[in-house]
């Protein structure tokens, strides 16, 4: 079985551009083609943004709620209307939201077009629940930040909540059996009588169009909680945005079985896949805005999570929750400047490479890339060797060049049995990830994790 994985992985890195190659001269565009730009980028910016951002997570004395909001503090949609109204974010700046994800060396924004509240965050045409004519707001913020991640060079991307809408009638939940779970009982109380066909005709679909059509390329369409979307209502919406923008990227949530990749939430899977991935993150526990959640991760962890998940093949979307204001916490905000400064001088070790040969090390983390049938590893040493040897057990091709990426400090390599020894300095260049180049003859057929 592993002369079969190994052979996909070779073919995978050495001919999938020849592949892309031949269908970018068809008018069809080939699943490569298509994920190209987005495998390469490895690294976006996830904004779970709304009308609920305004409570901070507080409501009748309560302090835990976030996006869901309407459902968790249990508000009868005319009274979240009511709420909308007041929103106004003053302090927005899309131009500020997407410097910040740049410099933090993400190549693509995914922002929340409507969530399960069913509150358009753009200039929707389907209904009034949305920031034009149900808030204070009276601009289109999808359509600035859409405006400035062109000018910036990221790619704008919406998430879509498809399952779970707590505004339309027509909006039943149930996945995995567990009926009603997701509903808006309060308003509509009678889970039998709703059609959600209904709702993807009357709203759904509509909303989603009107995103591919008014917002210029879309780069990815992210669905949320397909719920009770059958593989076959999902497969109409995929039919419906390739015959719009057929080189939008559609994610794994659009339905059973459909997508273009996998998401993992909150979580890095523990091998690596051949087939594109992204695991999504927050920062501290909440995706919306919660003032009282101070639990947040280190920047170091942050910087050990994208290189793990790049070691793994996958993408990492990580998420910002801004205040009702339209402000980014300051919190988020000083994690994602230590992200970009170190991704500003090991870039090439994340962008453009794929999983490990090797799977993982006790010391860190290995992503690759092919160039001109040789192929460059990227050694992410997270454990800085006291006695200045590191093992790279399993690396049999020959070492042609090698260096460190954050230093001008000379290192040696000296070849084994089953693997190389490297002598390093006895400092690590950097505290949370020191990296190590290496070019090595032809292509390792190394090992590889499902
Ligand atoms: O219920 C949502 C949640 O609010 C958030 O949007 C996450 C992001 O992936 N998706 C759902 C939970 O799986």
């Amino acid at each position: 079985m592993r002369k079969i994985k190994n052979f996909i992985l070779l073919f995978v890195l050495v001919f999938g551009s020849a592949n892309a190659q031949n269908a970018a001269n068809s008018t069809e565009i080939s699943p490569e083609e298509r994920m190209e730009w987005w495998q390469d980028a490895r690294f976006g910016m996830f904004i779970h943004w709304g009308v609920y951002s305004q409570a901070g997570g507080e409501w009748n004395g309560e302090t835990n709620h976030a996006e869901w909001l309407q459902f968790t503090a249990k508000i009868p949609l005319q009274e979240y209307k009511a709420y909308a109204k007041t929103f106004n974010p003053v302090k927005f700046d899309a131009k500020e939201w997407v410097s910040i994800a740049k410099n933090a060396g993400m190549k693509y924004i995914v922002v929340t077009s409507k969530h399960h509240d069913g509150f358009a965050m753009y200039n929707s045409q389907v209904n009034d629940h949305n920031i034009i004519k149900g808030a204070s707001f009276q601009r289109d913020p999808l359509k600035e930040l859409a405006e400035e991640c062109k000018k910036q060079g990221l790619r704008f991307c919406v998430y879509y909540s498809l399952g779970r809408d707590w505004e339309d009638p027509d909006c039943p939940t149930g996945y995995a059996g567990n009926i009603a779970w997701r509903s808006n009982l309060i308003d509509y109380p009678i889970e039998k009588d709703k059609k959600l066909q209904r709702y993807l005709d009357r709203k759904a679909i509509p909303q989603i169009k009107e995103l591919l059509t008014d917002y210029g390329d879309i780069g990815v369409m992210w669905f949320d909680t397909y719920e009770l979307v059958s593989k076959q209502q999902g497969q109409k919406i995929v039919d419906i945005i390739r015959e719009l923008q057929p080189k939008c990227i559609i994610n794994s949530r659009v339905g059973p079985c459909l997508g273009d990749y996998t998401v993992n939430e909150q979580e890095v899977p523990e091998g690596a896949s051949i087939k594109p991935w992204e695991s999504c993150m927050t920062m501290n526990n909440h995706w919306g805005y919660n003032k009282a959640d101070n639990d947040w991760r280190t920047s170091e962890e942050l910087i050990h999570h994208l290189i793990d998940i790049a070691s793994k093949g996958g993408n990492f979307l990580l998420n910002v929750g801004p205040t009702g204001e339209g402000v980014i916490p300051a919190e988020s905000v000083e994690r994602l400047k230590a992200v970009g400064d170190w991704i500003n001088v090991n870039g090439e070790a994340i962008y453009g490479t794929t999983f490990s040969p090797f799977g993982k090390f006790d010391w860190g983390r290995c992503t690759q890339r092919v160039e001109n049938g040789n192929t460059v590893l990227y050694l992410s040493v997270f454990d800085w060797p006291t006695d200045g040897e590191l093992t790279v057990p399993g690396l049999q091709n020959k070492v042609l060049k090698y260096s460190l990426l954050d230093s001008d400090e000379k290192i040696a390599v000296k070849a084994l049995d089953h693997g190389v020894v490297l002598k390093l300095p006895r400092k690590a260049p950097d505290a949370i990830a020191s990296v190590i180049k290496l070019e090595v003859d032809g292509v390792i057929s190394g090992q590889f994790l499902e």
